[in-house]
């Protein structure tokens, strides 16, 4: 999964696909360069950001997908129930929502009315405080138990199970410890029985785990390696800023597996 953040505050590509030509050309270079789909998101969630408003999110999105909604398998990353329903008329067959429908009470009818995938994260918290001081007491255990909640919770909304996939949320609401134990212990998200996605991507966790402790993001190689782990460990779905180096690793990992 490609990352197209339509945003001028994004953690790592901010600013770089504001403009909607941008982002159209990256959507597209990052699927021939081996994308299963691509997502596309108005709103930026970095610690600290504030959230916008559906009409600027809506400016953002909609020239992108009204380009590329139903040339490209595109994803849109929204916890806002119009953004969903209107990518969904232009063509995107997946809702990346990283509030796991706690956002928007109108969001789960939205998608299962289209029939569409749905990805559900966990954060602990909401982004403009999230990094403060995230704790648990067992991190990978609350997480499996949120997301197993969140599942069940979609499904009530009328999502049918065999379209959702889960996804800890690295980064959201949790240290570096955090991280590291969710991505060792991923065995157990998998358990929950729906396909895992892990965005580890430039995340400034990977940029510490190599002993920057001043890092703001994490370098490519990094990423590839949490995404390898992360492949190793059962997950199905990377979201990633650069796809071609991951393409070509968990290529490489499938083959040597
Ligand atoms: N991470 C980000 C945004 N959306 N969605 C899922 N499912 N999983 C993630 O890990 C995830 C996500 C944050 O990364 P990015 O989009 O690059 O930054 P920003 O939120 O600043 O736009």
């Amino acid at each position: 999964m490609g990352v197209v953040n339509v945003t001028p505050d994004s953690f790592s590509d901010g600013g770089v696909h504001f403009r909607a030509e941008d982002a159209i050309a990256s959507a597209r270079r990052m699927v021939a360069d081996g994308a299963a789909i691509v997502d596309v998101g108005g709103e930026s969630t970095r610690p600290g950001s504030e959230a916008v408003g559906v009409d600027e999110e809506l400016r953002r999105v909609l020239p992108v997908l009204e380009a590329v909604g139903n040339e490209l398998p595109v994803s849109i990353d929204t916890a806002k129930a119009e953004v969903a329903r209107r990518a969904l008329e232009l063509g995107a067959e997946l809702v990346n929502d990283v509030t796991a429908l706690r956002g928007d009470p109108d969001l789960g009818a939205v998608v299962a009315d289209a029939g569409a995938y749905l990805c559900l994260m966990h954060m602990q918290g909401e982004p403009r405080t999230m990094q403060v001081d995230p704790r648990y007491d067992d991190v990978a255990a609350e997480v499996a138990s949120f997301l197993e909640q969140r599942i069940a919770f979609a499904v009530a909304a009328g999502v049918r199970e065999d379209r959702i996939c889960v996804d800890p949320g690295i980064g959201f609401g949790k240290t570096t410890e955090h991280n590291l134990e969710l991505l060792a212990r991923l065995d157990e998200i998998v358990a929950l029985g729906r396909p895992v996605l892990v965005g580890a991507s430039r995340k400034r966790f990977l940029g510490r785990v190599l002993g920057d402790d001043e890092a703001l993001t994490g370098p490519v190689t990094a990423s590839v390696a949490a995404s390898l782990v992360a492949y190793e460990r059962g997950a199905s779905l990377f979201r990633v800023h650069d796809v071609a180096p991951h393409v070509r690793a968990l290529g490489a990992a499938r083959v040597a597996a």
